[in-house]
């Protein structure tokens, strides 16, 4: 008998048609709507394996119904939505998809930051409205990139990659990380500094660390004050790092000059968010890692990993090791 498999997305085709080949493929099929909690309760009661995304909380209350689940495949790097120690106690195995959203990632924090220091979005705006009347030295004039301090929260693989695009433009570049790298900054030339140094001297401060108790408003209202006046801050990491109602006086009184802003504490972000009204904002719907590519190679990866674990194999990107004996069984 084929093992059942939930799928909380539509995902591209090549990785469902692999999933089909040796599973029970059920899905939710809509597009329009994340999938209904009744909904997922009740199916994961009856599959061995989950593919989710960053949407669902796979909690406890939620694992409790799981009784034939033995592994949860996430589409996603960051797996902040999953509670792993409850799977871990529960002998479920857990995968994220992670390098191969590497460079997309750093791509998309570097349009965000180039497009937020020039004003990108803004002066696009002001031409289509019919604004543009006439020609004047200080129109639209936003921040240097190239040469400037930047910052980087989070120095990870995505956070490398983003140091290595900072080179190309000539900048300083500073990081902070619960260890240090030294290996990077040999490599890079990057230089280690502790938060609120960083935060001082960085023209561009880049959060790129993962979502965790520890970073919960890590940027709140005393680090948005250590920051220089016009400096612009990019998320792309997760919105509960910031403190959006710090963030949004700090933006509002010219603490700070800009920011960038791919993550929400609240996904999709509500229009009545404060921080959508400000001029200075660019706010992005989660498309971090959103090139054709990189999605259908996450597909293929998370469907790899539920595969995997299926046939009673360590999958390939196992975020939960303890499930595993020291001998390589699966407990
Ligand atoms: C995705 C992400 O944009 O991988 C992550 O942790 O936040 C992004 O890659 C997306 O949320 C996939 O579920």
């Amino acid at each position: 008998m084929k093992p059942k498999v939930y799928i909380t997305r539509q995902i591209p085709e090549p990785a469902l048609s692999k999933l089909r080949e040796d599973c029970e493929v059920l899905m939710w099929e809509r597009e329009d709507t994340p999938v209904p909690r009744d909904v997922l309760e009740r199916e994961i009661a009856r599959v061995n394996g989950l593919l989710c995304m960053l949407t669902e909380a796979v909690n406890q209350d939620l694992l409790i119904k799981a009784k034939k689940l033995r592994v949860i495949s996430q589409m996603a790097v960051g797996y902040d939505n999953i509670d792993v120690e409850a799977a871990t106690r529960r002998g479920i195995m857990v995968a994220n998809t992670p390098d191969v959203l590497t460079e997309t990632t750093a791509d998309l924090t570097f349009a965000l930051l180039l497009a937020t220091a020039r004003r990108v979005v803004e002066s696009a705006g002001f031409l289509r409205r019919g604004e543009w009347k006439t020609w004047s030295p200080m129109l639209l004039t936003g921040q240097d990139v190239f040469g400037a301090v930047i910052g980087i929260i989070g120095l990870g693989r995505i956070g490398e990659a983003v140091a290595r695009r900072a080179k190309g433009f000539n900048m300083k570049v500073l990081y902070h990380n619960r260890n240090r790298k030294p290996e990077a900054e040999r490599k890079y030339g990057l230089i280690y500094a502790d938060l609120d140094s960083l935060l001082k001297q960085s023209d561009f401060v880049c959060i790129l660390t993962p979502y965790t108790p520890e970073t919960r408003n890590l940027i709140s209202e005393r680090e948005l004050a250590l920051m220089k006046k016009n400096s612009v801050l990019i998320n792309t990491a997760r919105g509960g790092i910031v403190n959006e109602a710090a963030l949004y006086n700090a933006l509002k009184n010219g603490q700070i000059w800009a920011a960038g802003l791919d993550v929400f504490q609240q996904e999709p972000v509500p229009l009545e968010n404060p921080l959508l009204s400000l001029s200075n904002v660019i706010a992005l719907p989660h498309i971090g890692s959103a090139s054709i590519n990189t999605r259908v190679k996450m597909a293929k990866m998370a469907a790899n990993h539920l595969l995997q674990g299926l046939r009673g194999e360590r999958p390939a990107h196992l975020v939960n090791p303890e499930v595993w004996s020291a001998d390589g069984e699966f407990l």
